[in-house]
């Protein structure tokens, strides 16, 4: 699978950014960070095979509004996964964000950093990032869906807050890499869509 040219800039929105403070700015340089590059590969892919506790497989997380759902906290390497997302009207995604291995603060640290220490943290390209419209197919914009390097991951949405489905996947195909041109509420993750994730 075509991996896409990563989308790099240095700058996130967390501790400047809860709600019901509104930070567009801040938004769109996070999602310049992890989701720029959802022009780059729309691939469509859905497996139904069941993985074991320890042999890597094919887990399907739900999306709902605001959190991931059915995510176990641990799969083994090589574990591909799938996004279906129940929410009635959001758009949600998956960007997985793999921590440095001498990383060592929790969840909510992280998620409290400021933009620029989290842009510092991942200034590379994330492990992948799966898009879903509620109720439709999943678009696995960067990676192959699959984990496969041991480690301790996050897992959030950025998706700006209300944006429509169909005029966000428009402008991310716009954008050409760049950051989607378009005006949305807080991302998701501001509303607690986040969690943590260890391939082991
Ligand atoms: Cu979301």
């Amino acid at each position: 699978m075509t991996v896409p040219t990563p989308a790099t800039t240095s700058a996130t929105a967390t501790a400047a950014c809860r709600p019901p403070t509104r930070c567009r700015a801040g938004s769109r340089m996070f999602r310049a960070a992890v989701v720029g590059a959802v022009a780059l590969a729309l691939t469509a892919c859905g497996d139904d095979d069941d993985g074991g506790a320890d042999e890597p497989g094919v887990i399907v997380v739900d999306a709902v509004d605001f959190a991931f759902e059915d995510l176990p906290a641990s799969v083994p390497a090589g574990t591909e996964i799938t996004l279906t997302n129940s929410a009635p009207d959001e758009l949600h995604e998956i960007v997985a964000l793999r921590l440095p291995d001498d990383e060592e603060r929790s969840g909510e640290e992280l998620m409290a950093l400021s933009p620029e220490e989290m842009g510092a943290l991942f200034a590379g390209e994330p492990a992948m990032v799966i898009l879903t419209p509620p109720g439709g197919d999943q678009i696995v914009a960067v990676g192959d869906g699959t984990l496969s390097e041991p480690g301790r991951y996050l897992l959030l949405c950025a998706i700006p807050t209300g944006v429509d489905p169909d005029a966000y996947l428009e402008a991310a195909a716009a954008s050409e890499g760049g950051p989607p041109q378009i005006e949305g509420g807080p991302p998701h993750f501001v509303h607690g869509m986040w969690a943590e994730l260890e391939v082991t």
